[in-house]
């Protein structure tokens, strides 16, 4: 068994997408054992994007997460980091597989509807950054 971190981002909760996700990870079959809706502040999403603190879309990165509530999640199940970012898809919808939620719901790659963890380490770190122990399920 393993966790990942995975968000929905203001995009998708303001387009009413959160039920639709969670439906398409529990048929998949995770556990949700962590889930909060929230805002981000500006150092938890520097924090959390700090490997693209150089990047020249950082600022509007960080403006974007920053700027409506997010869903927190940890994920639980079978080779979840892996699992969970091939149903989010390629970073770019328009590169994304069909069927996948980018594809089906995104156009952007700024506005893309979901964040996942992209290793096992990553998915450690953002769930410490995001979930308190307490917070999360057994
Ligand atoms: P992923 O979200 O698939 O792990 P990353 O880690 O490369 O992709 O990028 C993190 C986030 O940064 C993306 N979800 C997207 O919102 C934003 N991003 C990445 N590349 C670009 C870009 N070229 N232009 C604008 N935003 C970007």
């Amino acid at each position: 068994m393993e966790r990942t971190f995975a968000m929905i981002k203001p995009d998708g909760v303001r387009r009413g997408l959160t039920p639709e996700l969670l439906a398409r990870i529990a048929r998949k079959g995770y556990r949700v054992v962590g889930l909060k809706q929230m805002v981000i502040s500006r150092q938890t999403a520097e924090t959390h994007y700090s490997e693209h603190r150089e990047r020249p879309f950082f600022g509007e990165l960080v403006d974007f997460i920053t700027g409506g509530p997010v869903v927190a999640m940890a994920l639980e199940g079978n080779e979840a980091v892996a699992g969970w970012r091939a149903m989010m898809g390629a970073t770019n919808p328009a590169n994304a597989a069909p069927g996948t939620i980018r594809a089906d719901f995104a156009t952007t790659t700024g506005e893309n509807v979901t964040h996942g963890s992209d290793s096992a380490e990553s998915a450690e770190r953002e769930l410490g950054l995001f979930f308190a122990a307490g917070e999360l399920l057994d």
